[in-house]
């Protein structure tokens, strides 16, 4: 397995719609492992195929105890009711800001088995699907904030962008001693 690299704010490759997943061959389920290698080292909750360079409608999650993958997920249902929360994202580093969601969403998805599933989720589980799709989709989160803050979370930005040249942010390696017994890293390096 890899840890591959994120792209970050400014790849054009987050702006553009992925392609749906035909078939699961070898090439995909090895990209599923990435990403989740990725994301634990990244110490994220959720990725999405365009965050590592790639146009496969694929996204992998895991709140802390239930690891899952979605290939060519769609939100088939959405509450009317609505909830505010913070986001992040792996691909803005150090910005957050607040994004008002359905609470409730039902996503009807591909397992990394090939058998199609359908999930309702709440609370952060839906929103973090709602965010992976909105990825797939060629979105982020800053997209549905006003043009004020959104300005103030640019202006933030772009303090740090140099950080990552050719929008490529590279996820630190860890020896195994550094992480628990889950395989996920420990909060210190
Ligand atoms: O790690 C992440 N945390 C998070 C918090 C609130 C809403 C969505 C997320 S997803 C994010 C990882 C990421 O960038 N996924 O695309
Ligand atoms: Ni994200």
């Amino acid at each position: 397995m890899s840890i591959l690299d994120i792209r970050v704010l400014g790849d054009p490759i987050l702006r553009q719609a992925t392609t749906p997943v035909a078939t699961i061959t070898d090439d995909v389920r090895r990209l599923i492992d990435d990403m989740f290698e990725t994301m634990y080292h990244a110490r994220g909750i959720g990725l999405a195929a365009p965050q590592v360079g790639r146009s496969e409608r694929v996204a992998v999650i895991d709140l802390g105890d239930d690891p899952f993958v979605v290939i060519n997920p769609e939100v088939v249902q959405a509450s009317s009711s609505t909830a505010k929360g913070e986001e992040g994202c792996l691909s803005i580093p150090d910005i957050y800001a607040d994004v008002e969601r359905p609470k409730s969403v039902v996503v009807h998805a591909i397992g990394r088995d090939g058998q199609p599933f359908e999930r309702e989720a709440t609370e952060l589980l839906a929103r973090c699907l709602q965010h992976e799709i909105d990825h797939l989709d060629g979105k982020l989160f800053l997209d549905y904030l006003s043009v004020l803050k959104r300005a103030a979370a640019l202006a933030k930005w772009k303090l740090s962008a140099d950080e990552y040249p050719g929008f490529i942010r590279r996820v630190a390696l860890e020896t195994p001693e550094d992480r628990d017994e889950h395989g996920h890293p420990e909060e210190e390096l």
